[in-house]
């Protein structure tokens, strides 16, 4: 049984990557929901979305997010009546964010809801929310302090960030199974997404860390970085902006010794000394997917 802690796009692909390779039924996700928010009266929670819609290959593979064939007549209208199009939702992509909202109001939680719409996209990896509880990752900008998706749609993450807090992370509990899918799992594997806002609000939830804290097998992080930098995102701007080191080094510090082993691409095979210093097992491959013998390699590299 693998588990695997996630972000949106590049905990997507890792977990397509591995479904390859092991059985889907062996793999458990559990996701950050420190980005959800409420937009249109809707429950939005897109790196929920963004492993579910991978994993069914029905995703947008060039945008990252959102559904494949997608139409936006919604948006389009919307527009017409100057309501907020900056958080672009597809026509089809709304009936999630419908289905959602509607199952939540009748008293299902996001556990449940995020079951029912795995099940209907056919997905056998069981896709579980980190916590049922609100997390908000929240940045204090110079713009004042942004939700998460403000700073990172809205804005552009073009803003310089000085502080980051997941609101009511510490209050949270881990959604059921998130703590026995940490602590039973054969393998524990830490996607290669961004370590301060995708993976650190799940993180952030005492039990969870406490529950990967507790574990005695393998705990593998796969780096999000690639040549120092993030392929997509503000990963290694924002480590800079907050004072961390760059690079893997400043990653590694992140996770601490909740990892035992790191997975860096080819492109950082300098920072593997450093790391092994510091008492790491170290893996060097091509950590950018979509070409099959790479992603075969990445997988033996996580799976050894
Ligand atoms: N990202 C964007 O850059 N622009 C968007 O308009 C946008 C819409 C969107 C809708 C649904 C969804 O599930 C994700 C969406 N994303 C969009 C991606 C999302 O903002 C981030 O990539 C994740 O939250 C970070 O993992």
């Amino acid at each position: 049984m693998i588990t695997v802690l996630s972000g949106g796009v590049g905990a997507a692909r890792l977990l397509r990557v591995l479904a390859a390779h092991v059985p889907a039924t062996d793999l458990t996700a559990v996701v950050n929901v420190g980005d959800d928010f409420c937009l249109h009266g809707l429950t939005i929670c897109p790196d929920l979305d963004t492993v579910t819609y991978t994993l069914a290959g029905r995703h947008d593979e060039a945008q990252g997010w959102g559904l494949r064939d997608e139409s936006w007549r919604v948006m389009d209208e919307l527009a017409h009546l100057g309501g907020p199009t900056w958080f672009r939702l597809g026509d089809r992509d709304l009936a999630t964010h419908l289905y959602r909202s509607q199952r939540l109001a009748e008293g299902a939680t996001k556990s449940q809801v995020s079951a029912e719409i795995a099940r209907a996209h056919g997905v056998d990896v069981r896709v579980l929310p980190a916590s049922d509880d609100p997390i908000a990752t929240t940045l204090t900008t110079a713009q004042g302090e942004l939700g998460f998706q403000e700073y990172f749609v809205q804005h552009h993450h073009q803003v310089p960030v000085t502080a980051i807090a997941y609101r009511g992370a510490l209050t949270a509990a881990p959604g059921p199974g998130v703590a026995d899918a940490i602590e039973g799992a054969d393998r524990v594997v830490l996607a290669p997404s961004n370590p301060l806002l995708s993976l650190a609000p799940i993180l952030a939830v005492p039990g969870v860390r406490a529950a990967l804290a507790a574990r005695r097998g393998p705990s593998v992080a796969v780096s999000p970085l690639v040549g120092g930098r993030a392929l997509k995102g503000p990963a290694d701007r924002l480590l800079e902006e907050l004072g961390h080191d760059a690079g893997s080094r400043g990653v590694a510090a992140l996770y601490g010794d909740l990892v035992d082993t790191w997975v860096i691409d080819e492109a950082d095979a300098g920072d593997a000394g450093d790391l092994r210093t510091q008492g790491y097992e170290v893996r060097v491959t091509s950590t950018v997917m979509g070409e099959p013998g790479r992603d075969a390699r990445l997988a033996a590299a996580v799976l050894a």
